[in-house]
């Protein structure tokens, strides 16, 4: 079963959209597997992000992201990363759909609320880089058989 991982960051706890953001996913059917707050330092900002090292906006983007809690999670289910990378909307929250996670609360890109990763590569890596093995839980979703055919 394929795994992603996803962030609320600061913007998106300082306004109280954990559970928001948390609850979409639940509801869609995707199973929780690791979930925490934590405060991002500064090297790990830069080892998650490093594809954007060097672009005019890396330096506002670390402090964003380092700028307050944030809450990580790892997150199950079949197709789970392009499923939920839909659910979050454009990266300009501007252009992201109504009913996206981004076009429903945000306006600004340094300021869109939630980070999802963008590939099954990309969220092995990010997994690894947030979380330890023993973080990651294996358990039967009680609802399994309801949710996949
Ligand atoms: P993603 O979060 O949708 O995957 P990326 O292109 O990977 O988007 O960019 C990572 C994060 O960097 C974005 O979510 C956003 O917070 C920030 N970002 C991206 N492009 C810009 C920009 O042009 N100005 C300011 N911040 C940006
Ligand atoms: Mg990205």
């Amino acid at each position: 079963m394929e795994r992603t991982f996803v962030m609320v960051k600061p913007d998106g706890v300082q306004r109280g959209l954990v559970g928001e953001v948390v609850a979409r996913f639940e509801r869609r059917g995707f199973k929780l597997v690791a979930l925490k707050m934590l405060r991002i330092h500064r090297d790990l900002a830069e080892r998650h992000y490093a594809e954007h090292q060097g672009k005019p906006f890396f330096e506002d983007l670390v402090s964003y992201i380092t700028s307050g809690p944030v809450a990580a999670m790892v997150i199950e289910g079949r197709n789970v990363v392009a499923t939920i990378r839909e659910m979050m909307g454009a990266t300009q929250p501007a252009k992201a759909l109504p009913g996206t996670i981004r076009g429903t609360y945000g306006i600004d890109v340094g300021r869109n609320i939630v980070h999802g990763s963008d590939s099954p590569a990309s969220a092995a890596r990010e997994i690894e880089l947030f979380f330890v093995d023993a973080e990651l839980l294996d358990y039967q979703q009680a609802l399994e058989p309801w949710i996949h055919e």
